[in-house]
């Protein structure tokens, strides 16, 4: 769970060097494979194998590994976990009180069932992050409401309505420079992730998201 937090992090801010990382763990598994899909080597040859291909990966991958004999077992599951359990990062920021505004999610998608969201506020004013299910393009909501809560109105609509809000940040807004995790469990569809605070929504907090 640590690992998954740093490479996500570090992905912001590196550019994904967690993606090449990844793959790296697919080639030494690779690696480990070939060792046990050689049985005409002498055992000799296949440990002496052994030794280079452990030398070569990481050692805390390789030994449990090469302990339970079935390493094509051992790698797919391990992966699965990553995925589930990764959070999503979500970025909300602005450039004052005017906007424009932005709301960026770092996954546009991701595997039915329980999914969590790791917001962070960048911006210089209180935001919030609801989750919308709803087949209508993420920047063509319309804008009905307005209120806490959010309630139609005729004039002076400021707000989206948030009927099918499935998740959300939650009370109290995050405050600049905050970061608020929530986990929720999504069906597969379309989504559309908002800041539904007043006029935030039409000056661009909004990004399309969609669970497979
Ligand atoms: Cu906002």
């Amino acid at each position: 769970m640590s690992d998954v937090k740093r490479s996500s992090w570090s992905g912001l801010v590196l550019g994904r060097s967690h993606r090449p990382r990844r793959s790296s763990g697919a080639d030494h598994g690779q690696v480990r494979s070939g060792r046990w899909g050689v049985p005409v080597l002498s055992w000799v040859a296949a440990v002496a194998l052994g030794a280079l291909a452990i030398g070569a990966c990481a050692p805390p991958t390789a030994a449990p590994g090469s302990g339970d004999g079935g390493v094509s077992v051992a790698g797919p599951p391990r992966t699965v976990i990553v995925h589930g359990s990764a959070p999503i990062d979500v970025v909300l920021s602005d450039s004052g009180p005017s906007g424009p505004m932005s709301l960026v999610s770092f996954e546009s998608s991701a595997p039915a069932g329980d999914i969590t969201f790791r917001v962070k506020n960048l911006g210089t004013m209180e935001h919030e992050m609801i989750v919308l299910k709803t087949d209508t393009p993420f920047d063509q909501l319309p804008v009905t409401d307005a209120g806490d809560p959010p309630a139609p109105v005729k004039s002076g609509a400021n707000k989206v309505d948030e009927a099918n809000n499935v998740a959300e940040t939650g009370d109290p807004n995050l405050k600049p420079g905050e970061t608020r995790t929530f986990s929720a469990k999504l069906d597969a569809g379309h989504y559309v992730l908002v800041c539904n605070l007043a006029g935030h929504y039409q000056m661009g907090m909004r990004a399309p998201f969609t669970v497979q």
